[in-house]
């Protein structure tokens, strides 16, 4: 199964892809622990990306490009994947589907978890508290909100007039949530 998940920040994507990566046994490729990586490296790409990420916005489309065609390259990707975090603007999902039509592939569903603001701010908020991430401060929240409003809002219309969009209630339980993404994406294998 190739899934690429979408959803503004905090909606869930992360916690959602960790476990459908265990239940769909495919990789889970999330841009964003992809570049958290290359910032605790401390590599040139990490120290390029370490600002743009704590105030909140977006890395270049480029690095993100190079990044996850490295990623496609290895075997892992051929039976399947999840994609979290990717694309997050139009120019990036018109990557996507050049990237996948060279490998000969195309992705089954594009999933969108809804969660209202006043929630993610709740999530976020509580997440500043447990791991101190720098985007998760308050102000820099308020920045990506905005930044998926403008940006990344426009890629979920994209898939909808495509035809390739799932959207899924990402409210309630981490259980629920699953189950509705599985249900949603593979019927037959609904867990309860
Ligand atoms: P990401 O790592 O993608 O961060 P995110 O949007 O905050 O994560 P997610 O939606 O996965 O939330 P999570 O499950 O963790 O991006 C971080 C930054 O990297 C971006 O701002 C950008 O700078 C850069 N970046 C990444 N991809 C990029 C790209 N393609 N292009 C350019 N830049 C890019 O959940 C959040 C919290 O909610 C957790 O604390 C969790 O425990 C809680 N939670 C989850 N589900 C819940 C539920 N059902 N109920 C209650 N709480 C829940």
């Amino acid at each position: 199964m190739r899934l690429v998940l979408l959803g503004a920040p905090g909606s869930g994507k992360g916690t959602q892809a960790a476990r459908l990566k265990e239940y769909l046994q495919v990789p889970h490729i999330s841009t964003g622990d992809l570049l958290r990586a290359e910032v605790a490296a401390g590599s040139p790409l990490g120290l390029q990306a370490k600002e743009v990420m704590a105030r909140g916005d977006l890395v270049s489309d480029e690095i993100l490009l190079g990044m996850l065609r490295d990623r496609f390259s290895r075997d892992d990707t051929r039976a399947g994947f999840i994609l979290d975090g990717y694309p997050r603007n139009l120019a990036q999902a018109a990557a996507l589907d050049e990237l996948l039509a060279s490998l000969g592939q195309k992705f089954d569903a594009a999933v969108q978890l809804t969660v209202d603001n006043e929630q993610i701010v709740e999530r976020l908020a509580g997440r500043a508290k447990a791991e101190g991430r720098a985007d998760d401060a308050p102000d820099s929240v308020r920045k990506r909100l905005q930044v998926y409003d403008q940006q990344t809002a426009p890629v979920i219309e994209f898939y909808r007039q495509h035809g390739q969009l799932t959207v899924v209630d990402g409210v309630g339980s981490l259980e629920a949530v699953f189950n509705r993404i599985v249900e949603a994406i593979a019927p037959e294998k609904a867990v309860g």
